[in-house]
């Protein structure tokens, strides 16, 4: 009943070249709600499917197999790694990121990555297999509850495809829900109905819906009275501070410009990193517990806030409340006025918001704010050099960001991932003009480094995306993603990938976060993981694989590996002991940090050898002058 005649793959197993316009004039063939599915999401644009096979969504596969030529499905080790790859998609090119996974299990395995897309607003797709019409609600085989299991995270839109003429529905509105509101949305489609023959127009008649492709992006600007009252807030400041997020990433000159005319300075939350390059001289660099000295000052002295396209949480290094005036500009309006209390919330895009903004500006004459500024970062990056280049044992971590940083080459794209390497990527990675980068930073998944690099790879076979990664994170999952580098990488036009590890066998953000805010030494049972030959390793996949156990070695490495004819994995042998200081640290954390060092910590002496030098070499604002 659910299927009489062979669909065309099963007739012609080796002949998968099969043309639709052939498959429909075949009049025993039958093109099917999965050969359906696959054409309207080839027209809203989608290129590339990551994902993993499963009897949950052998129909799909087999109407993949007859269109070989509409996508390319990267073919994952796990199917975490696909709902990161599609959301590192999504991040890098600004289009859809779509997954796919069969039913029950590998539904299940995509959940984490498809939170970490729903949490930095990113429009991901996830395709999802089922079990059959006629089995569902029989404790059947796989037979999970999918539209409650992906309710949370794919909230704005999930549903199940329960017959044909409901496909091109689902598939123009979960497209379009996900670009337009920059979020994740799943279609879950039973095995049996993957399988029936595709309704591609529902008849003109009560009960159908009639969609259509396509989604442009509109021009939002706020009303001119507000830009005018942001102009008079602004031009009234005498110490001007923008903070900048993600949403300003398309917004580089519009902001530069800006801030040239305020003669102000612009702080950088994570995701914002690649909106300014670092190697300008007002960019004050990362903020928060990650960021740097410069922005700390200018974020505890400013008269005037302006926020464009962050929803940076943390309101400790954001100005008092009462001390600055505020302005915020974000797209999205359910996120103004979350953080600090504004006098102004503006909804628009950061662009076209800020090139509306700017005929109001007057230019501000007195400079001093700005040469402040300027002198405050001319230090900062001089006290990143001098921290990089403290002794270690045996090699300091922020020397290979230090290191990394003049030989990275024009167009690389950056990932870190969740431990130390998002410290060292945040704060003493120079980026220039031209480079992207990323990591997980609202969900801050350990294991993100890896699969976004991948997907960069994938989207930009000609640039070289650089991926600095923890021990722990590519235990969890990069080792394994080595494989599916191994499986494409002679497909890519430049074969170059450069994976850093950083090994220090230890969980150490989590060790420093256990010692600093719990007061707690380490506990080894949870904070030492082993070691393992990782350039090996990627020696046996027929990668470039480099061992590095002396500061001297680390700039050859990664020259040899940026000069590489394949991909490559430089294993650093990392000093777990060196600290993660914040730019400021207040007593209380200095005091259980103390106290930690006191106790019985495992690794006592070694940290404090380094952290007396730490310490005194760190700029440490807010201790001590202003009371905190
Ligand atoms: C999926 C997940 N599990 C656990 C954590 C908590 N966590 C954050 S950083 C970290 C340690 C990372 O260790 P490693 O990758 O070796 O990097 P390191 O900090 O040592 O440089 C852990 C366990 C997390 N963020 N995500
Ligand atoms: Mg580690």
């Amino acid at each position: 009943m659910l299927k009489i005649k062979l669909t065309p793959a099963k007739r012609n197993r080796d002949q998968r070249e099969i043309s639709w316009g052939s498959l429909k004039k075949d009049r025993e063939a039958m093109y099917t709600v999965s050969d359906f599915l696959l054409q309207r999401l080839s027209a809203w644009g989608v290129r590339r499917i990551f994902g993993y096979p499963g009897d949950g969504i052998l129909g799909i596969m087999g109407a993949l197999g007859r269109r070989p030529d509409l996508f390319q499905f990267v073919q994952v080790r796990h199917e975490e790694m696909a709902a990161f790859m599609a959301c590192g998609h999504a991040k890098f090119t600004e289009e859809l990121g779509v997954c796919m996974a069969t039913s029950g299990p590998g539904a299940i395995h995509l959940l984490n990555g498809l939170y970490d897309a729903k949490m930095d607003h990113q429009p991901v797709l996830a395709i999802v297999g089922q079990s059959a019409r006629t089995a569902i609600g029989g404790d059947y085989q796989q037979e999970v509850d999918l539209e409650n299991l992906f309710k949370d995270v794919a909230g704005e839109y999930v549903h199940t495809c329960t017959a044909p003429a409901q496909m091109r529905q689902l598939i123009d509105r979960a497209c379009r829900i996900a670009l337009a509101e920059r979020t994740v949305t799943c279609i879950i489609v039973p095995k049996d109905v993957q399988e029936l023959e595709a309704v591609e127009k529902p008849p003109h008649k009560h009960n159908t819906v009639h969609t259509s492709v396509g989604y442009s992006a509109p021009h939002i600007i706020p009303m001119a009275e507000d830009l005018r009252r942001a102009a008079d807030i602004l031009n009234a400041g005498k110490k001007v501070a923008i903070l900048i997020g993600a949403g300003a990433l398309h917004a580089g000159p519009e902001v530069t410009e800006v801030a040239d005319l305020l003669g102000c300075g612009v702080a950088k939350a994570l995701l914002g990193k690649a909106a300014l390059p670092d190697d300008l001289p007002f960019v004050t660099g990362g903020i928060g517990l990650l960021g740097t000295t410069p922005s700390w000052n200018m974020m505890m002295d400013c008269d005037t806030l302006l926020v464009i396209g962050s929803n940076f949480p943390y309101a400790e290094f954001l100005p008092k409340e009462g001390q600055a005036r505020g302005i915020q500009i974000d797209i999205n309006p359910r996120v103004l006025g979350i953080r600090y209390p504004m006098d102004l919330h503006l909804v628009g895009d950061s662009a076209q918001t800020l090139r509306a903004l700017i005929p109001l500006l007057k230019r501000k004459e007195d400079r001093s704010w700005r040469r402040k500024i300027e002198s405050d970062v001319q230090d900062w990056w001089k006290k990143v050099e001098a921290f990089a280049k403290m002794n270690a044992n045996p090699i300091n971590p922020e020397y290979v960001t230090w290191e990394l940083s003049s030989r990275l080459p024009d167009n690389a794209i950056l990932t870190a991932d969740s431990g130390t390497t998002a410290n060292w990527y945040g704060r003493s990675l120079k980026m220039r003009s031209g480079m992207k980068g990323s990591l997980s930073g609202s969900l801050a998944s350990l294991g993100a480094a890896v699969p976004y690099a991948i997907a960069a790879k994938f989207a930009y076979p000609d640039r070289v995306p650089i991926a600095l990664i923890g021990d722990g994170a590519f235990q969890m999952n990069g080792l394994n993603e080595m494989l599916t580098v191994k499986k494409y990488w002679k497909e890519w036009s430049d074969p170059r990938v450069v994976f850093i590890v950083f090994n220090n066998q230890d969980l150490n953000q989590v060790t420093w976060e256990q010692r600093i805010e719990a007061g707690d030494p380490k506990l080894p049972a949870t904070q030492s993981i082993p070691d393992m030959p990782y350039a090996e390793f990627a020696k046996s996949l027929g990668f470039l694989g480099i061992c590095v156990d002396k500061p001297r070695d680390v700039g050859s490495a990664i020259d040899k590996a940026l000069s590489a004819n394949r991909p490559a994995v430089i294993d650093v042998y990392t000093d777990p002991d060196i600290p993660t200081i914040p730019p400021h640290i207040t007593f209380e954390q200095a005091k259980n940090y103390s106290t930690a060092l006191l106790s019985m910590d495992p690794d006592e002496a070694g940290i404090l050898k380094a952290t007396a030098k730490g310490m005194a070499e760190r700029l440490v604002p807010g201790v001590g002058e202003r009371g905190r």
